[in-house]
């Protein structure tokens, strides 16, 4: 049987790069598509995967080898049993990222623009750094705008800029490198980058979001983790979150034996969770969960893959972690609003010619402020093991955008009118629809409404918009019949009320006052001033 030479497909314009992990060994059976080397230059990471299947019979190469397009990396058996030839198939590139800012890598890191959706040549409309500046990971970087969004580039890690490579007016995409970070000691003494400078894909514009949510990992810890293709797929199939993991390839790469030992509960695994204060993410290993199922849905009737959105996926991200980290309780009321409903059309008449309409929310959101005051642990974060109780009000909403949800922040409703919120609501659900809204827009906030009254339903399970500690979730409004002796009955309009609470913060007698107190504001709004 005749062997078949393996080569490296077409790689752009990259030539000479590095193979970083070989896949394979003699005698491995593998299938069209499975990966077989990874080979690293200092833009992107690319998988090399089998043009066909077949039996691994020599490797041509080993780690440390510079290879380019036509090298021969390895030969396969020319048998038949493995399966059919693929066409044939480009190396997979990933702009891959190091590990996350705790272990990053001490040198520079090129930030890259991340996967910006189907955008192409972006023009940078505003860059908020300059040469010397300290920045946090998460901090706004640059801003691009096409004509159809406006997104913020935020830093994947903590450093310092060292060197902007980009202008505004420049047209950008994915993979462009915007500027360059000194990490680790390097920020100190701002040190000589390493042979190799790591990059850092930049985690798409954080988006506080909330909502409903039960996938996998950690999306945005796996994103910015420093690993290839293969091994995120290999970690994606074994649920696996590549963002407890401390890779012990170069420069902390992760390889395949460190998603491997993970999965055993090995040396990567993070400590214990009993060992991290209350607000620390517990991490997914030791859930011991099954591998989520693999379905081939076409075989029962005709799909459609649909990608999900960026901001679909980064609130994917902070719902999974909110929901897994934070015990939630969700605490059901509701509120007469009879008298109220009447005030408000009533208002909403006299201000007509001013333009602005003014809905339940904005009554809810000084409800709000009054119950937080009340009770200050509502408005508070954990931090480790303390309670930080904040003395300002700011109040988020969960807005329903074309591209998923998004909660933009009112600032000192305590200080503003109805109308002025009801103003101030409007113009930031529109941002928010018109993907507008600026990263600082949606921050600060201490209590979040989730409102679906103007939808329908009656109650809901509102997931807590970390690092806050509770959520008010409200749905539509109905009439019912009520009474307090048993035999006189009136129609009330009423207003249900499902506040979700951080158990570890909050106990329930507490969180049932909260509500009683907000419906009580909502009854007789009078109750503001107390
Ligand atoms: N009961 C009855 N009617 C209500 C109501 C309630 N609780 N809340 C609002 N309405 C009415 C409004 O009065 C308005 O009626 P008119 O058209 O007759 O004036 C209508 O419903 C639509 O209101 P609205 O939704 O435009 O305004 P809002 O201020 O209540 O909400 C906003 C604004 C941005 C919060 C809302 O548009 C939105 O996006 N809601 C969805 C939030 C969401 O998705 N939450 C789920 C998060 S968890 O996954």
């Amino acid at each position: 049987m005749s062997n078949i030479d393996i080569q490296v497909p077409d790689i752009g314009d990259f030539s000479d790069v590095p193979v970083i992990e070989i896949f394979v060994k003699v005698g491995d059976v593998v299938k069209a598509e499975d990966p077989l080397v990874s080979l690293e230059s200092d833009k992107a990471t690319m998988d090399v995967p089998a043009p066909r299947g077949g039996t691994v019979r020599s490797i041509a190469v080993k780690v440390g080898d510079k290879v380019s397009q036509g090298t021969v990396i390895m030969a396969f058996d020319n048998g038949v049993a493995a399966g059919p030839a693929a066409p044939a198939a480009a190396a997979k590139p990933s702009v891959s990222a190091p590990p996350s800012p705790v272990n990053a890598p001490t040198g520079l890191a090129e930030v890259r623009v991340p996967d910006i959706g189907d955008f192409k040549d972006v023009p940078v409309i505003e860059i908020f750094v300059k040469v010397g500046d300290a920045v946090k990971a998460e901090d706004p970087l640059v801003s691009l705008e096409s004509d159809k969004a406006t997104m913020d580039v935020p830093a994947p890690l903590s450093g310092v800029v060292k060197a902007i490579q980009i202008q505004v007016g420049d047209k950008v995409s994915e993979g462009s490198v915007i500027l360059t970070l000194a990490t680790g000691d390097a920020t100190a003494a701002t040190a000589a980058a390493p042979a190799a400078a790591p990059t850092a894909a930049a985690a798409p514009a954080a988006a506080a979001t909330i909502g409903h949510v039960g996938s996998g990992v950690d999306e945005a810890a796996f994103a910015l983790a420093y690993a290839g293709p293969a091994v995120r797929k290999l970690a994606r199939e074994m649920s696996v979150n590549l963002g407890q993991i401390k890779g012990s390839g170069a420069h902390g790469r992760i390889v395949r034996e460190d998603v491997l030992a993970f999965a055993k509960g090995g040396a990567s695994a993070p400590a214990p969770a009993a060992a991290k204060p209350a607000s620390a993410p517990a991490g997914g290993a030791g859930l011991d969960l099954l591998p989520w199922p693999k379905v081939d849905f076409a075989k029962f009737g005709p799909v459609e893959r649909k990608e999900l959105s960026r901001i679909k996926k980064i609130s994917a991200a902070n719902l999974h972690r909110n929901w897994v980290v934070i015990p939630h309780v969700t605490t059901h009321d509701e509120a007469d609003i009879t008298d109220l409903e009447a005030f408000r059309v009533q208002m909403n008449k006299e201000l007509e010619k001013s333009g602005v309409k003014i809905s339940m929310l904005p009554f809810m959101m000084k409800a709000a402020v009054a119950a937080l005051k009340k009770f200050p642990e509502f408005n508070a974060s954990l931090d480790g093991d303390a309670l930080v109780l904040k003395n300002y009000w700011h109040i988020g909403f969960a807005a329903d955008t074309p591209n998923g949800l998004m909660v933009p922040v009112i600032r000192d409703v305590d200080k503003k009118t109805v109308p002025d919120i009801a103003k101030e609501m409007g113009e930031l659900a529109k941002l928010a629809r018109d993907g507008k809204l600026k990263p600082d827009q949606m921050q600060g906030g201490t209590f979040t409404i989730s409102s679906l009254g103007g939808i329908g339903g009656i109650y809901f399970t509102p997931i807590i918009n970390a690092p806050e500690v509770s959520i008010m979730g409200v749905c539509k409004s109905y009439w019912k019949q009520v009474s307090s002796d048993g035999k006189q009955y009136q129609s009330r309009l009423i207003l249900p009320l499902s506040l979700s609470w951080d158990h570890r913060v909050i106990d329930g007698a507490a969180a049932a006052r909260f509500n009683v107190h907000f419906a009580s504001v909502l009854a007789d709004l009078r109750r503001v001033l107390f």
